[in-house]
Formats: structure tokens, C-alpha cells, sequence
């Protein structure tokens, strides 16, 4: 779990050895930003993270990314070191470039039909996204989104979107499932991520959290996130509830 400090304006960039690694701007609560971490680390890709405190940003941190969002990804083993920005278009780049551990398919119509399944799954991350900032619930809509992902694992048949393992559709939807965690604590007993609704979504859930190394990495317990959504909700981000 990577749990140094985010920077903010005024803190000096941090160095980094002369290593010819990767730098990840991100920050500990973003799903856009963990899709990156997660691929990275199921290619076990070495890479330094630089955390961005993204209610007070760093000045330069718009030379990483001009739009000022995270995550932005600084190839260190280019002329010039570039940055790349937006998560999806950032796991195109690794996937290519590192071959190991092929995230999505190379047939062209399986890919783009994975392709369309992380698309549908940008209204359920909107929802999210709106209801963890103005603290009105929409687990209802949500929960009508899910619907679709949870009849397309079962007529997958499999434990993984991907099959046996994790691909690129596992990878950048699972960022999202933690805040479930946080739903009945925030929002009341009647908001539930159930075994009942969604039995298959549960397993597969689950089954990333304790099985799948890169997720593993990344997680983080329940208490720190419900912290900081609560911190968040009071209009006070603390993205420095883990920083030991
Ligand atoms: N489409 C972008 C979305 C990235 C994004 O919205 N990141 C948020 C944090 S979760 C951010 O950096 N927000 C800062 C801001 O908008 O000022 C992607 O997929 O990378």
C-alpha cells in the first residue's frame, strides 16, 4: 500500500534515483488514478507514485497534466520524459508497450466489445462520483446500472470479466467497488451491496480483494475509507488518512 503524503502548493517536487522508472501522479482515493496502479502492478511494472493533494494542487503538477487531474503518468525512458494523461488511454500505452501479462484482447471485436463494457460503466462511476461529493444517495440507479454487469459475469460463466484472471474490463471497473464498502455507514442500513441482488458481482469483488495481487496491493481497509468520504462529504477532503 503506497501511503506517503500528498503534496500540495508550496511543497517542493520530489526526487526520485535516476532509475529510468515510471512516475505516477495519483491520488490514495481516485479509481480513475488506482486503474493505472493496478496496471502497473499486474505487469509488475516498477514505478514511483507522487501523490497530488488535488484541493490545493502543487504549481507543477500542471506540467504533468495541463488539465490538472490525476492520474498522469511521466515515461521516464523517452526523450524528454513525457507525460501521458487519462486513465484509459494511459492502460492502452502499457498494455502495448508491456507486452507481459496481455490485459486486452487482440482480437479486435472482443477488444472493442471490452471497450464498450468500461463505456457503460462511466454513468455508474458519474453516480458514484455525485453522490460521494453531495451525500444524496443514487445506490438505486446505480444499482439498475449494475444489473447489466451482473447478468454479463453470468453468462460469462467465469469468476473474472477476463476468465480465470483479471483483463482490462476487471481492472477498470473494480476501482469503484470499494466504496460500497462505505454505503451503509454514510448512507443508511438500506443501502447494501447484497449477496442477494448481486450474488455473482460479490464473488468476483471478493475474489479480487484476496486473490489478486495487484488489487491486494492496492486496497485499503473499510475504516480509512469510510474517513475520508466522511471528511470529503464535511467539505474538507483528508486524502492523508492513511499517511502512517
Ligand atoms: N477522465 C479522467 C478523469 C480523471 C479525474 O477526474 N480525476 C480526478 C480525481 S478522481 C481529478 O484529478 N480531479 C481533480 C480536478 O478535476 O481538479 C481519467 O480517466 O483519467
Amino acid at each position: 500500500m503506497n501511503n506517503t503524503k500528498h503534496f500540495r502548493k508550496g511543497d517542493e517536487q520530489p526526487t526520485f534515483p535516476d532509475d529510468g522508472n515510471y512516475r505516477l501522479y495519483s491520488m490514495r482515493f481516485c479509481p480513475f488514478a488506482a486503474r493505472t496502479h493496478l496496471v502497473l502492478d499486474a505487469k509488475n511494472i516498477p514505478y514511483h507514485t507522487v501523490n497530488i493533494d488535488l484541493k490545493d494542487k502543487p504549481e507543477w503538477f500542471f506540467t504533468a497534466n495541463p488539465l490538472g487531474k490525476v492520474p498522469a503518468l511521466q515515461l521516464m525512458d523517452k526523450p524528454n520524459s513525457p507525460f501521458i494523461y487519462e486513465s484509459l488511454l494511459i492502460s492502452e500505452y502499457l498494455d502495448e508497450v508491456h507486452p507481459q501479462n496481455k490485459l486486452y484482447p487482440s482480437d479486435t471485436l472482443a477488444k472493442i466489445q471490452e471497450k464498450i463494457w468500461i463505456e457503460r460503466f462511466s454513468s455508474i462511476a458519474t453516480k458514484f462520483h455525485q453522490m460521494f461529493t453531495d451525500g444524496n444517495s443514487q445506490w438505486n440507479e446505480i444499482q439498475n446500472g449494475l444489473d447489466a454487469f451482473e447478468g454479463e459475469l453470468n453468462r460469462r460463466g467465469t469468476t473474472y470479466f477476463g476468465g480465470e484472471k483479471p483483463n482490462i474490463l476487471d481492472y477498470s471497473i473494480w476501482p469503484w467497488f470499494p466504496r460500497t464498502e462505505a454505503l451503509d455507514v454514510i448512507f443508511g442500513d438500506g443501502c447494501t451491496f447484497s449477496d442477494a441482488r448481486f450474488p455473482k458481482l460479490k464473488k468476483w469483488y471478493k475474489s479480487l480483494l484476496e486473490n489478486d495481487a495487484a488489487v491486494k496491493k492496492f486496497a485499503y481497509p473499510k475504516e480509512a475509507y469510510v474517513k475520508y468520504y466522511k471528511s470529503r462529504l464535511a467539505g474538507n477532503p483528508d486524502f492523508d488518512v492513511l499517511v502512517q
